[in-house]
């Protein structure tokens, strides 16, 4: 199977767009535009002319600035009203017919309530604008691990985004026979141009809404997003659909949709494993999936950076895909020092949101490069000099720009088969407790230190030093059903997979020292925990028993050429039971927040840990 991306100077001209072979999108998609009212239709080809077209339109309209193509070619600058920086979580609805289904972690609105809403404030939402129907692909074409959508939105940003982001256009519209499965998307920014009375109004930059809704209905399989052009509110394909929604598929179809990147790893002896990995925000998930090995003779290889899809094959193994075709990271702490790989990936055909202009026309954020250069314009387009309170780049600023130019993407990140999955790992950003690398003892309890993953509030952050924010299996806001129902998903898959599972292990590269300071150097060195996982999956090394998990022996670990002290190794790796019981109590305060659908393996495991504490007190 051959495909054809839209910066490939090979790719052919459009072919047919639409209408589909499917009568539903057909039919769908003319009772949006009955009730959106644009000015007109564009069906998205996904081409590369498309994507000049539109960001040349849009450069013209004030709404992207064109970086120094000398530096940074076919890249462009989108600026975003400061009031639509982020996901609105506050905004971010489950729309399931029982509240039960949604579960307490998630906002619950009754469906034909949240659609009768919806429906007036999309009434004419397009009027003045272009309607696109965007028809996309949530991973490789034709897979069978693949699912597909269409997205009808008034955002080119949300057009071009989606164009990087997913398999978009006419190779979508190929996949959508009469009776194909799809997910509707429907995406306006709220601020139409024309009001009811037909008075013509102009446009501004970037439209939006104070109005916003986020909604699905995962019974239906709809997406319902209006008033925000921001990423993760305006590319549907990625957690509204990849996530929220496939979670609910997943279930009722016996696979996983999560939050975890995927990576593939070989080592010196040419032994090659992939794992995925989930980790809640700001644990530097992208730097981990283009991880850059010290240890010599290792490579670690890219095949997603954000969200897997895995799903049982014949022979009983897990498989993934990535459902994304691009990076939308997270800018600022993005450099050479941290994650080279990232920033030649983003050398051209790159989208960078609320980032600062330079002189010379090409991007800067903090963490970039170690001082900023002169002349700089802030992420709101006002002179920035270094020193200002504020940060000249927004600190959720990114970049949107494809996989396939990642230097460290891995040949099969496109294969239609997936990879087969050897080890799942979850990370939180934990200054105490939690160890560098442990190991599950068996599949329920990886099921436990995935549903008791959180990061420890910073002192900046509100709330007590020490409290814990848990963000199970880092899908909080995106698990799309009630949490506890998720976790007996999780617990029955690993019953289905049984001696073919892949083996889970807790890491945790945050770990602080009596004096505050990180114990572990992080980064590349963490190859050093990635060698004793492949050690533990070959049989080639033991464990130590512990509360937390099968623990290394120090003897058994990659040390060589690192300067780490003994006191610092065994600081990583101590388990303090009194410290311990306190976590327990915050856990089980967590499982009863979650409530009674809390599995009752998970409940017995919390209390087998605590008896084993106090008997270590
Ligand atoms: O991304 C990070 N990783 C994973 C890399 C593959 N970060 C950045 C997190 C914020 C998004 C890390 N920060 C990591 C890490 O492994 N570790 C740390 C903590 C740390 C920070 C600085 C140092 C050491 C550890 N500096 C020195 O030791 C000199
Ligand atoms: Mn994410």
């Amino acid at each position: 199977m051959t495909m054809t991306l839209p910066f490939s100077p090979t790719r052919p001209v459009a072919p047919l767009a639409g209408p589909t072979l499917s009568p539903s999108v057909n039919a769908w998609v003319a009772e949006m535009r009955d009730l959106l009212q644009p000015d007109e239709v564009h069906w998205c080809s996904g081409t590369a002319a498309e994507f000049d077209q539109l960001t040349k339109q849009m450069v013209r309209e004030g709404s992207l600035i064109r970086l120094n193509p000398e530096w940074r070619p076919n890249s462009f600058l989108a600026r975003s009203d400061p009031r639509d920086v982020a996901r609105s979580e506050e905004s971010t609805f489950i729309c399931s017919r029982r509240p039960e289904d949604a579960g307490v972690t998630n906002n619950w609105r009754a469906p034909a309530t949240m659609k009768a809403k919806l429906t007036e404030l999309f009434r004419g939402s397009m009027r003045g604008r272009t309607m696109y129907v965007v028809p996309f692909s949530m991973g490789p074409l034709g897979s069978s691990l693949s699912k597909l959508g269409v997205q009808i939105t008034d955002s080119p940003y949300a057009v071009i985004s989606m164009q990087i982001m997913t398999r978009m256009g006419a190779e979508a519209v190929r996949q959508l026979g009469p009776d194909t499965e799809w997910v509707a998307a429907l995406h306006s920014v709220g601020s139409p141009l024309v009001d009811d009375a037909g008075v013509r109004r102009e446009d501004v930059a970037w439209p939006c809404s104070d109005t916003k809704y986020i909604a699905h209905f995962p019974e239906t399989r709809e997406i319902w997003s209006y008033g925000s052009g921001y990423g993760g509110n305006s590319l549907l394909g990625k957690k509204c659909f990849a996530l929220r929604i496939a979670s609910v598929i997943a279930r009722d179809e016996g696979w996983l949709a999560e939050h975890m990147l995927i990576i593939k790893a070989t080592s010196p002896e040419g032994v090659t494993r992939h794992l995925a990995a989930a980790f809640p925000s700001a644990c530097g998930k992208t730097n981990f999936a283009m991880l850059q090995p010290t240890l010599p003779g290792w490579k670690v290889e890219t095949i997603g950076d954000d969200i897997a899809w895995l799903r049982p094959d014949d022979d009983g193994r897990l498989r993934a895909i990535n459902p994304e075709r691009g990076f939308f990271g997270v800018a600022p702490g993005t450099g050479e020092a941290t994650n080279p790989t990232a920033v030649a990936t983003i050398w051209g055909n790159t989208i960078f949101t609320n980032v600062a202009l330079a002189e010379d026309g090409d991007v800067w954020w903090e963490g970039l490069t170690d001082r900023a250069p002169k002349g700089l314009v802030d992420w709101e387009g006002n002179p920035w000099t270094a020193g200002e309170p504020a940060t000249a780049a927004h600190p959720n600023g990114r970049f949107t720009v494809p996989a396939e130019q990642c230097p460290s993407i891995a040949d099969e990140w496109n294969d239609p088969k997936g990879v087969v999955i050897d080890a799942i790992l979850f990370g939180g950003r934990r200054a105490t407790n939690i160890p560098l690398v442990c190991e599950a003892t068996d599949w329920e309890h990886g099921v436990f230190l995935g549903a008791t993953l959180a990061s420890e509030q910073t002192a900046a952050a509100e709330g007590h030093v020490g409290t814990l924010r848990y963000d199970p299996f880092a899908m909080l806001p995106f698990c799309g059903y009630d949490m506890g129902d998720y976790w007996q998903h999780w617990l029955q898959m690993g019953e289905r997979l049984g001696e073919h599972a892949p083996r889970i292990f807790q890491v945790n590269w945050f770990r602080k020292g009596a004096d505050g300071s990180f114990l572990w150097p992080g980064y590349g060195e963490n190859s050093r925990v990635l060698d004793w996982i492949m050690r533990r999956l070959n049989g080639e090394v033991g464990t130590v028993a512990s509360p937390a998990g099968g623990l290394p022996k120090r003897a058994e670990f990659a040390l060589a050429g690192l300067d780490l002290p003994t006191a610092a190794w065994d600081e990583l790796f101590r388990i303090d039971p009194a410290a311990w019981l306190r976590e327990s109590e915050q856990t089980a305060e967590f499982f009863d927040r979650v409530g009674a659908t809390v599995p009752k393996a998970l409940r017995l495991r919390l209390t087998l840990l605590r008896w084993d504490l106090v008997s270590r007190l």
